[in-house]
């Protein structure tokens, strides 16, 4: 589907080269650290569920990117990458990792459900499919209610676009003319049904026109178009266009986590999408030169081993840790038995 003809405003520019410098720092960190997880993964450092970005980096950064200071963002269990643009810091994200006492959750749950609205923006993310629409649709319209002008942003898998919550949250968004962006990150296969098989549509953003609102295909392997494309929806939603549907194509170069390795996806495909890797593409672009890119490099790995040290030297959570912070009062995870009550 194109953008509607009438009334596009002019495309947005690319972000001044010193900030491509940043989202390049951000993509490598993000591959990094994925990287070095999976290594400790491997080790049985890190146990549990562990979900992989790879190839996956420049959807994260460049939709973070282009949002403002105040908006907010609902990651998925690929979004890793976002969640350091808005400040989520190496070690916040090895010590989740490893489920220790200095974690954002303070050793509870998965490795990826954690945020900081205050502080961040970021919304934890929750593992029902789909479930991040409505939520986010109720952090779109609790800014609308407040009078601040923020947008929400979120992210579906190809899978998730068959749920009820993505069509409910969705559909009350339109309606409310709520400034929520869904981004579907279509990376192909959901666990191990291909799209195909998940629906006859050819773009998954023809949805949109279920909705009435505008959907919009876009190439999530280059980080600068996912830029340009979700800063036009992020500007159009604040503007008061209402929510607006964007499709990424990408490729999860990956098994849905480290138990899966994929033998039901043709090698073909990954030799194809290897050739689209969007970090080597983004280096091409930045024509950079070999002190910057070791300049990167060499923040990265320092930030990482500093990350893993960290998380490794924290302290396991205490038992009575795990009732604390689930609920706003602390009081409800307290289980009294009828005998003794
Ligand atoms: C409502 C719901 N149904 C099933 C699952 C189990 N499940 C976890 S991930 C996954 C596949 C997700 O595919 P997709 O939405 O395309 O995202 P991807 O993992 O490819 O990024 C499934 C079926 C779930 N978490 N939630």
């Amino acid at each position: 589907m194109s953008p509607k003809a009438s009334k596009a405003p002019p495309a947005p520019a690319d972000p001044p080269r010193a900030v491509q410098l940043e989202m390049y720092y951000f993509m490598r960190l993000t591959r990094t650290l994925d990287e070095r997880a999976h290594a400790l993964h491997r080790q049985g450092k890190i146990v549990g569920g562990l979900f992989s970005s790879l190839g996956q980096e420049a959807i994260s950064v460049g939709s973070a990117f282009a949002l403002d200071r105040g908006d907010y963002l609902g990651p998925l269990i690929r979004n890793l990458g976002a969640v350091l643009v808005r400040g989520h810091t190496p070690r916040e994200v090895m010590t989740q990792y490893f489920a220790r006492a200095t974690s954002p959750t303070r050793g509870k749950d998965n490795s990826q459900h954690f945020g900081d609205v205050r502080r961040t923006g970021v919304v934890a993310y929750i593992s029902m499919l789909g479930t991040m629409v409505p939520v986010m649709a109720g952090m779109a319209l609790a800014a609308r209610i407040r009078g601040e002008r923020r947008v929400a942003l979120t992210y579906v898998g190809d899978g998730a676009t068959s749920t009820g919550d993505f069509y409910e949250g969705l559909n009350f968004a339109a309606v409310q003319r709520l400034p929520l962006v869904v981004i579907i990150e279509n990376n192909g296969y959901a666990y191990s049904t291909p799209v195909s098989r998940q629906t006859l549509l050819k773009d998954l953003a023809e949805k949109a026109r279920a909705f009435g609102i505008p959907g919009y295909v876009g190439d999530g392997n280059d980080v600068l178009e996912v830029y340009r494309m979700t800063r036009r929806c992020v500007e159009d939603a604040r503007a008061g266009g209402g929510a607006q549907l964007l499709e990424l194509k990408t490729f999860r170069m990956r098994g849905h986590a480290p138990h899966d390795a994929a033998e039901y996806v043709p090698r073909e495909l990954f030799e194809e999408w290897a050739r689209k890797d969007p970090i080597e593409r983004f280096e091409r672009a930045l024509g950079l030169s070999p002190e910057e890119r070791r300049a990167v490099e060499e923040r990265v790995q320092k930030e990482v081993d500093d990350a893993v040290e960290f998380a490794e030297n924290s302290p396991w959570p205490e038992g009575p840790e795990a009732l604390r912070g689930v609920f706003e009062d602390d009081s409800l995870v307290r289980f009294t038995p009828w005998w003794e009550r």
